[in-house]
């Protein structure tokens, strides 16, 4: 991380697209929100307050998406149409997607009942955090709209903009309501809902929206054209055998009941013994009933079924890439590239 990063993609502006200039305009952003006129009159504590939760929680990540934005605009625009007032607007809405998706953790987190969250405690396991988390969530969404205003108040798209982030809101929490329900802690396990048509409802709704969906439109808009969409799986395959110091964080949709890929996967492949066995420990957070789901999930080959599984998705992909004419392939290759076969 220390390392310089590559001289690449050297624009006629100057502007190279590397994770060290995104981080920068992190910067300049969080600096112009803690001199926001409704900051002004407020005790110095409280501003050191806010910029803690921001830079605990927006800017620690793989940047992916954020990023993703810049690179949509290019494979648009090409390398030589974008100045870097471009770069900046676009880098600008990508920090946006990464505030977004802060917002989001932050409450999931708590929700999920996690412990770590990108190689750190979770914002609300602080001790002089816990439910304060609540409030500071929602000051990480207000962000997102305070941005746009500095920045786009005057662009033809604002309301459009205004309109994109609010609308992959509502999808989100939508999603996080299905996953959230589907699981039902506490509740008696239904093994029956645990259908891949329906985790494939979560993962749209709760994930494909905001990371695919949102970074690509983000990239249109500031191209002057309109609408798109796509999608993930390989989240719930990490969350159970990611190792946790890779991934940043440790999985927990076994003890919280999830409805992931692999215990969908799972159930259409065990015996009766084996759904059995799953009944009684799903849900449990008791480490000898997760060993249990673990070993079952090894027994019925889940690591070779997810592989197998992303690979036909990725030739899956590809080709419907081929197939649409609407937009230059490298607007979506540019993303999928980045998560597949990812480890974290
Ligand atoms: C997180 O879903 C969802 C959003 C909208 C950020 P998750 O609980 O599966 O994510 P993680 O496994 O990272 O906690
Ligand atoms: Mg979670
Ligand atoms: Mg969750
Ligand atoms: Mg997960």
């Amino acid at each position: 991380m220390t390392e310089p990063s590559p001289a690449k993609k050297m624009k006629p502006s100057g502007y190279q697209h590397t994770r060290e200039n995104f981080l920068a305009v992190y910067e300049k952003l969080r600096d112009a929100l803690l001199e926001d006129k409704v900051l002004g009159n407020q005790p110095t504590h409280s501003k050191e307050w806010l910029k803690q939760v921001l830079d605990y929680n927006v800017p620690g990540g793989k940047l992916n998406r954020g990023m993703a934005v810049y690179d949509v605009l290019e494979a648009i625009k090409g390398p030589e149409g974008i100045s870097e007032t471009d770069a900046f607007k676009a880098n600008t809405l990508g920090w946006c997607v990464e505030w977004l998706q802060a917002f989001f953790l932050v409450a999931d987190d708590l929700m999920d009942g996690s412990i770590t969250r990108r190689g750190q405690p979770c914002w609300y396991k602080q001790e002089k955090v816990g439910l304060i988390a609540c409030n500071d969530y929602i000051l990480i969404e207000c962000c997102i709209y305070r941005i746009i205003k500095h920045n786009f108040s005057g662009h033809p798209a604002y309301v459009q903009l205004m309109d994109m982030f609010h609308e992959v809101t509502f999808q989100t929490s939508h999603g996080q309501l299905l996953d959230l329900i589907t699981a039902a802690p506490g509740g008696e396990v239904d093994l029956d809902k645990y259908t891949l048509d329906n985790y494939l409802r979560i993962v749209t709704y709760k994930t494909a929206f905001y990371s695919f969906y949102l970074p690509i439109a983000c990239g249109m808009l500031l191209a002057g054209i309109s609408d798109p969409a796509a999608y993930k799986i390989q989240d719930d395959y990490l969350d159970c055998y990611g190792d946790p110091k890779v991934i940043g964080k440790i999985g927990t949709d076994i003890e919280d009941n999830k409805c992931s890929w692999l215990i969908c996967t799972a159930l259409q492949h065990v015996s009766k013994e084996q759904r059995e066995i799953i009944k009684e420990n799903y849900g449990k957070h008791d480490p000898k009933s997760v060993a249990a789901i673990k070993a079952i999930f090894n027994e019925v080959g889940l690591e070779e079924k997810f592989k197998a599984y992303e690979a036909d998705s990725y030739k899956h992909l590809c080709s419907r890439i081929e197939e649409q004419k609407a937009l230059p392939k490298g607007v979506f290759t540019s993303l999928l590239h980045k998560i597949y076969k990812r480890s974290k």
